[in-house]
């Protein structure tokens, strides 16, 4: 009987791991100073730099949002990971635009452009979303500290990425700043729940019995 109270267990405890949340989000608060464990794609002269200090174009000033370094990526750049996520899972970061640009009407030059997005195993976005541009911010305009939250709707694997295009020319770079990029543990599901329960009152059965028996 002890023997498969504590296979019961064990296997309770196994249960609750393969629950355990597959995003793995390394250095993802910058505060190592630099971008270890993120790859930098630069274009067109933009940059990916780790700063403690940003000014917008209009003068205000951002600090990061955790700790003391924040990604400063400056048109056209963009970092990204490699992750493996299953569906159900959160990932949240913090986000503010710093348009440094004024977007021409109707033909939409200089629209400068903040993303994220998803990218697939094979390198494309299966995901992406506007953070902000030009045309949401205004000329010249800067977003504040935002936070948005993106849930997998899949198990899957590829990486995030988040980045500043520059738009119709190489001038005038927007700056896309990031902070805390942090996973958010999905929901268990209630059978996990069951088995783990289980497993704690066998766990607590053996524990008793064992006082018992020493007593
Ligand atoms: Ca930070
Ligand atoms: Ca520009």
């Amino acid at each position: 009987m002890k023997r498969i109270l504590t296979v019961t267990a064990c296997a309770a405890i196994i249960g609750w791991a393969g629950s355990a949340t597959a995003l793995s989000i390394t250095n993802g608060s910058f505060e190592t100073g630099n971008f270890s464990g993120w790859s930098i794609t630069e274009q067109w002269g933009g940059s990916a730099k780790v700063v403690t200090v940003a000014e917008a174009f209009k003068g205000n000033t951002y600090t990061a949002t955790d700790g003391r370094y924040m990604a400063d990526l400056t048109a056209t750049s963009f970092v990204q990971q490699n992750q493996t996520w299953s569906a159900g899972e959160s990932l949240s970061f913090d986000w503010a635009f710093l348009g440094m640009d004024a977007r021409v009407p109707i033909v939409n030059w200089f629209n400068d452009t903040a993303l994220f997005e998803i990218v697939g195993a094979n390198n494309v976005p299966v995901y992406s979303v506007v953070l902000a541009d030009i045309l949401s911010t205004g000329n010249y305009n800067d977003t504040g500290w935002q936070t948005f939250t993106y849930t997998f709707t899949t198990d899957g694997s590829g990486s995030i990425r988040f980045g500043v295009q520059n738009k119709t020319s190489f001038f005038q770079d927007s700056v896309l700043l990031v902070d805390n990029v942090r996973s958010a543990a999905p929901v268990p599901e209630p059978t996990t729940m069951l088995l783990f329960g289980t497993g704690l009152l066998s766990l607590a059965a053996v524990g008793r019995r064992r006082a018992a028996s020493k007593a």
